[in-house]
C-alpha cells in the first residue's frame, strides 16, 4: 500500500511563494526506533544501543534526508545494491531533447561515473557505469516533466531498479545526494563495510523553494588554499547548496592574481589576520576550483568588496589613494576605515582592470562587488561609486551583487544581499523594501541566522557575537518568504550563509562553525515551506552525524540535537 508523507506534490515554486504557509504539519514521520520508552531522546539526545541496532536493520525512511524532499511516497519493497549493479546512463540520440544543452550526455556520465566514485569504497563492489540499456541497477536519464525545472529530479525506487530523472544534469546530481543519504551513514567510509545497501521502496519528487543557495568563504581575513575550499565544496555539495561566494579580497588580503595589477596579490596578498604569511589564488589554481565547484553543480561567485574594505589594494598601490600615499598593510580586524578615492579617475582604471580579468574567469552570471560598511566612503560618494560600478559589471556581461547597502544605489537587475539582523534599523530595512518592490532581488543572509561565525553560545570557543549568538535552531527556523517586512516573496532570490574568518584559519575550525548550522540554512534554501518543523528536523540532523565522522567533518554537539551516542 502506497503511504504519502509530506506535502502534496509541490512543484511550483511560485504557486508555494503564493501560498506559504507558516511552519506546520507534515513533518516528517516519527521513526518507530525513537518512540518512547527507555530510548525517548533526553534533551542532551542519547540513544539506546536496541534503537540503533533497529535503524540500521531497515533502510532509511525516504524522507530522512537534508534538505527535506517536497515530496515522498512510499510503496513496494526496498531495493539493494549488490555486487551485480551497474549504473545505467541513458540519453542516446533518442533520448535527445530539443534545445538540449551540448554537452549533456558528457554531464550525466560524469554524474554517474561521480554516483560510482562515492560507492564503491564502502560497497567494495564494481559497480560499472554502462551505457548499455537494461531493466536493473541505478538509472541516470535526462526526462521527465518540465515542472522538475533546472535542479528538480525525480527518483523512483522498486525492488528491481533506482531510476533517477531529471531535466537537467544539475538534477541528477541532487538526486544522487538524495540516494547518498538514503543509504546507511557507512557508504561515508573510505573502505570496505560489510552493508546490506538497502533504499526504501517508493518515489521522491523534489525541486527546489530558491534558485540561489549559497554559502560564503571569506578567504581574505585567513587564507584558504585550494584544497581546503575543495573540502568546503564537497560539504555543501551533499546539502544541495548551488552556489560558492568566495570573498577574495578585504582589508587584511588581497586574494586574486590580476595580471594588470600584480602587487595587489603579490604584495597585498602577503599577509592575514594576526599577521600570518596570508596567500592567493593563481589564475589557474582559481580556475581550478572553478572547475571542482562546476563538476559539483556549485556556480562561483567571486567577490571584490570595494569602496570600503579595501586596506590590501590601496597599501600595494599609493596610486589609488587619494592623497598618494600607500598605507600599511593591516592585519587586525576593525572595519570601516578604508576607501577607495571616489574622485580620482585611476580608480575607476583599477576597478575596470580587475571586473575584466575577473570576469574572464567567471563562467557563472554574477559577480559580487561588496559595499558593505563602506564607513570611510561619504554617502555622496558610495552612490558616485556604484552608480559608475554597476556599469562596469554589465560590460563585461555579468550581473552584480553588493551587499544590501547597494539598495542606496541599485541598477536594473543588481541583486542585493541583505545581512542584517534584529537590531538593524527600520530605515536600513526600509530601503531594502522598497528596492525590492521596486524590482531588486534579494538574498538573504541575516546576520542573525545565517551568519555561520556567530558564535553558537557564550560558551563556544570560535566566532564573533555582534549578532548576537546563532544557536543550531535558529540557523533553522526562519522563513526566507516572510522575514522581511514589506518584501514580497517574489524578491526573493534565495538564501546564502557567510562564513567570515576572523576567527578561523583551519578546515576544522571552519567546519566547527559550518556543522551543524549550514544544514539549516541549506534546508531553508530548499525544501517547501510546509516540510518545515524542527523536531523532525533535530531527528534528520542527528542522522547526519554518523556520516560526518566517517567523512571527517568536525562538528559541534549542539546540546539541541540528540545525536546518536
Ligand atoms: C560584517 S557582513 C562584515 C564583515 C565581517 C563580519 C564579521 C558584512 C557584509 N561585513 O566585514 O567580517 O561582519 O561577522
Amino acid at each position: 500500500m502506497g503511504r504519502r508523507i509530506g506535502p502534496l506534490l509541490v512543484l511550483c515554486a511560485s504557486l508555494l511563494a503564493a501560498t506559504a504557509s507558516p511552519p506546520a504539519a507534515a513533518s516528517p514521520r516519527t521513526a518507530p526506533a525513537t518512540a518512547t520508552g527507555a530510548g525517548t531522546p533526553t534533551a542532551t539526545g542519547t540513544r539506546t544501543g536496541a534503537d540503533e541496532a533497529a535503524t540500521a536493520r531497515s533502510p532509511r525512511p525516504l524522507d530522512r534526508v537534508i534538505p527535506a524532499p517536497a515530496s515522498v511516497r512510499e510503496r513496494g519493497r526496498p531495493y539493494a545494491i549488490t555486487p551485480r549493479t551497474v549504473i545505467r546512463v541513458h540519453g542516446g540520440p533518442d533520448h535527445h531533447r530539443h534545445g538540449q544543452r551540448r554537452g549533456a550526455r558528457k554531464d550525466v556520465r560524469q554524474v554517474a561515473d561521480h554516483l560510482a566514485e562515492l560507492l564503491r569504497p564502502a560497497t567494495g563492489y564494481r559497480l560499472p557505469v554502462t551505457t548499455r540499456a537494461g531493466r536493473d541497477g541505478i538509472q541516470l536519464r535526462l526526462g521527465g516533466h518540465r515542472r522538475l525545472g533546472p535542479e528538480g529530479y525525480r527518483l523512483d525506487v522498486t525492488a528491481r531498479a533506482v531510476r533517477l530523472t531529471a531535466r537537467e544534469p544539475a538534477g541528477l546530481f541532487h538526486g544522487i545526494q538524495t540516494l547518498r543519504q538514503l543509504l546507511p551513514a557507512a557508504v561515508e567510509a573510505p573502505d570496505k563495510q560489510p552493508g546490506p545497501w538497502r533504499i526504501t521502496g517508493g518515489t521522491i519528487t523534489d525541486t527546489p523553494r530558491y534558485a540561489y543557495r549559497g554559502a560564503m568563504l571569506d578567504v581574505s581575513r585567513h587564507f584558504f588554499p585550494v584544497p581546503a575550499v575543495k573540502r568546503y565544496i564537497d560539504q555543501l555539495a551533499l546539502y544541495k547548496i548551488n552556489t560558492l561566494h568566495l570573498h577574495l579580497s578585504d582589508d587584511q588580503g588581497w586574494r586574486i592574481a590580476i595580471d594588470s595589477w600584480p602587487r595587489l596579490a603579490g604584495y597585498g596578498g602577503g599577509t592575514e589576520v594576526g599577521g600570518g604569511p596570508g596567500g592567493h589564488y593563481t589564475k589557474a589554481d582559481y580556475r581550478e576550483i572553478v572547475r571542482y565547484a562546476a563538476a559539483r553543480h556549485l556556480t562561483v561567485v567571486p567577490e571584490i568588496d570595494m569602496p570600503g574594505h579595501t586596506n590590501a589594494a590601496l597599501a600595494s598601490y599609493a596610486e589609488l589613494n587619494c592623497d598618494g600615499v600607500a598605507p600599511p598593510r593591516y592585519t587586525g580586524t576593525e572595519v570601516g576605515f578604508s576607501s577607495l578615492c571616489v574622485p580620482l579617475e585611476r580608480t575607476y582604471d583599477f576597478v575596470d582592470d580587475v571586473l575584466r580579468e575577473l570576469a574572464a574567469l567567471t563562467p557563472g552570471p554574477y559577480l559580487h562587488i561588496g559595499g558593505d560598511e563602506a564607513h570611510s566612503t561619504s554617502h555622496k560618494d558610495y552612490v558616485t561609486f556604484m552608480r559608475r560600478v554597476q556599469p562596469l559589471v554589465a560590460k563585461y556581461g555579468k550581473k552584480a551583487i553588493g551587499w544590501h547597502q547597494i539598495t542606496a544605489a541599485p541598477a536594473r537587475g543588481t541583486v542585493a544581499q541583505y545581512w542584517g539582523y534584529d537590531r538593524t534599523g527600520p530605515q536600513e530595512r526600509a530601503q531594502v523594501a522598497e528596492a525590492a518592490r521596486r524590482g531588486t532581488k534579494l538574498v538573504l543572509s541575516p546576520a542573525d541566522r545565517a551568519y555561520l561565525d556567530m558564535k553558537y553560545d557564550k560558551d563556544t570557543p570560535l566566532g564573533l557575537s555582534w549578532a548576537g549568538y546563532v544557536p543550531t535552531r535558529r540557523a533553522y527556523d526562519w522563513d526566507p518568504g516572510r522575514y522581511l517586512e514589506g518584501v514580497p516573496e517574489r524578491a526573493v532570490l534565495g538564501v546564502e550563509a557567510p562564513l567570515w574568518s576572523e576567527t578561523i584559519a583551519t578546515s576544522d575550525q571552519l567546519e566547527y562553525l559550518a556543522f551543524p548550522r549550514l544544514p539549516g540554512v541549506a534546508e531553508v534554501g530548499w525544501s517547501p515551506a510546509a516540510t518545515h518543523d524542527w523536531d523532525g528536523y533535530r531527528e534528520r540532523l542527528a542522522q547526519q552525524a554518523p556520516r560526518w565522522e566517517l567523512m571527517g567533518v568536525n562538528y559541534h554537539r549542539s546540546p539541541q540535537v540528540p545525536w546518536p551516542r
